[in-house]
């Protein structure tokens, strides 16, 4: 396999489709050297297999606004790869949407979802629909009228959707209650990320920020650091950034920056867990500007206007919010500003420039798949949980969070490590997911 001749394959077949060719270039660069090495894999077109969906459903999403005006969006779902397990993965809502985001999604997803332990392929959905500035009825009409298409899509052991960018509890319940009325099955099973009350497994919504800093935590520690003290700049004020302060500021860290589409909010004394409630309010008003919380704590919080997270300097870079959202010259500002450690959060945060600059530089990073991956595994023992009609404490599920998210850096690790004894976080996730994926199809024959 040459990792040269599959991408001008694809970007012959996809032009255009630049988030998905930069996650499937990624991947085959870190993985050509070991794919050639098994003869068998190539034999049975593993890869040429791999880099396709296995299928996608695409379906018009129509609903009426406040003012009684019809609206149509676009909506998808990607089922991506089942080798492992049934499908699953997040429901992205943000006026970006295109197939090839969902496709680059759904495919990281795959590798993601193999690094966790449990068996769950990988798919991605959802829809071009912006939810900045609807209201909660719209956001309902708008969930119902998704769902409308996409039940027959999905199920408990078929396909799992949860949320993403755009998709938190709200929205899951709203897609629930319509799914139990068009299916008329009350499995709760057949969606992730519930209501605690009714099948959401305790700390789901927490699980990514969570995991991120726990997979931080073993990073830092196999480096011989300590996450105590340090300056943390975080994008973002969504789900996954939330959970991420949380945890940041109980392991001893001071978050020094949050961001938002308008601007970045310089926190010199550290976010407090006041500021941090707030993000729940911010991001429930769908206005989704970070200067909000600067207007609500005007003494600690100071807005700049069309700058990132990454100007603010810090010791530990987290990007929580979007693909690309750390290109190569943030990387360069935030090394001159001090950062030596960069962990990603967001599914593809980092632009291929902003990692090679981080790996030739001796700045520590990880990768999304492995980083985030915390928030698909609590998902995953959601699925156990419903399936099994129970419901764990937060202290057993957090245990188990914390002992995948060290599976998971051990794995990095395994496969991972360079002769000079660094870690090359890149290869080794994207190795680990790969070949335990690789294995699963080569067992199943040629389907
Ligand atoms: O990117 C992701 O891993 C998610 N959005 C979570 C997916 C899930 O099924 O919990």
């Amino acid at each position: 396999m040459k990792t040269k001749d599959i991408m001008a394959r694809l970007q012959a077949k996809y032009p255009g489709e630049s988030e998905y060719l930069q996650a499937v270039q990624e991947v085959l660069e870190s993985i050509e050297e070991v794919y050639n090495q098994h003869p068998e894999f190539e034999k049975a077109k593993i890869v040429e297999r791999m880099v396709e969906p296995d299928r996608i459903f695409t379906f018009r999403v129509t609903w009426t606004d406040d003012q009684g005006e019809v609206q149509t969006n676009t909506g998808y779902r990607i089922q991506f790869n089942s080798a492992i397990g049934p499908y699953k993965g997040g429901l992205r809502f943000h006026r970006a949407v295109t197939p090839s985001m969902l496709k680059f999604l759904g495919f990281e997803q795959t590798f993601k979802n193999a690094l966790t332990t449990l068996p769950m392929g990988g798919a991605k959905g959802g829809s071009d629909f912006d939810p900045k500035g609807k209201t909660d009825a719209e956001i309902m009409r708008f969930c119902q009228a998704f769902m409308l298409e996409l039940w027959q899509c999905i199920g408990p052991d078929q396909d799992i959707p949860a949320g993403d960018v755009g998709v938190g509890g709200r929205e899951i319940g709203f897609l629930y209650g319509m799914y139990k009325k068009l299916a008329r099955e009350y499995n709760t099973g057949v969606l992730t990320g519930k209501g605690s009350t009714w099948g959401g497994s305790i700390l789901r919504p927490e699980a990514t920020g969570f995991g991120a800093l726990y997979f931080t935590q073993n990073l830092l520690h196999h480096a011989g650091k300590d996450i105590k003290g340090c300056k943390v700049a975080v994008s973002g004020f969504g789900n996954v950034a939330w959970g991420a302060c949380i945890k940041a500021l109980e392991l001893g860290a001071k978050v020094v920056a949050i961001s938002g589409p308008d601007g970045v909010c310089a926190i010199p004394e550290g976010i407090t867990q006041e500021m941090i409630d707030y993000m729940l309010v911010m991001r429930a008003s769908n206005r989704d500007r970070v200067e909000d919380m600067a207007t609500r704590f005007p003494n600690k919080a100071f807005f700049t206007a069309g700058k990132k997270a990454w100007s603010v300097p810090c010791d530990i870079a987290l990007p929580c919010a979007f693909q690309n959202e750390l290109s190569e010259d943030d990387a360069k500002e935030l090394k001159s500003n001090g950062c030596w450690c960069c962990c990603e959060v967001s599914n593809m945060g980092c632009q291929p420039g902003a990692i090679h600059f981080f790996q030739h530089n001796g700045i520590l990073f990880a990768p999304g798949k492995a980083v985030n991956a915390g928030g698909v595994a609590t998902s995953g023992l959601e699925m156990t949980q419903n399936a099994e009609h129970i419901s764990w404490s937060g202290k057993e599920v957090d245990e188990k969070l914390h002992f995948i998210m060290k599976s998971i850096h051990e794995q990095c690790v395994k496969f991972g490590t360079q002769p000079d004894g660094k870690v090359d976080y890149v290869k080794g996730a994207n190795i680990a997911g790969f070949m335990k994926v690789a294995q699963a199809m080569l067992e199943q024959g040629t389907i």
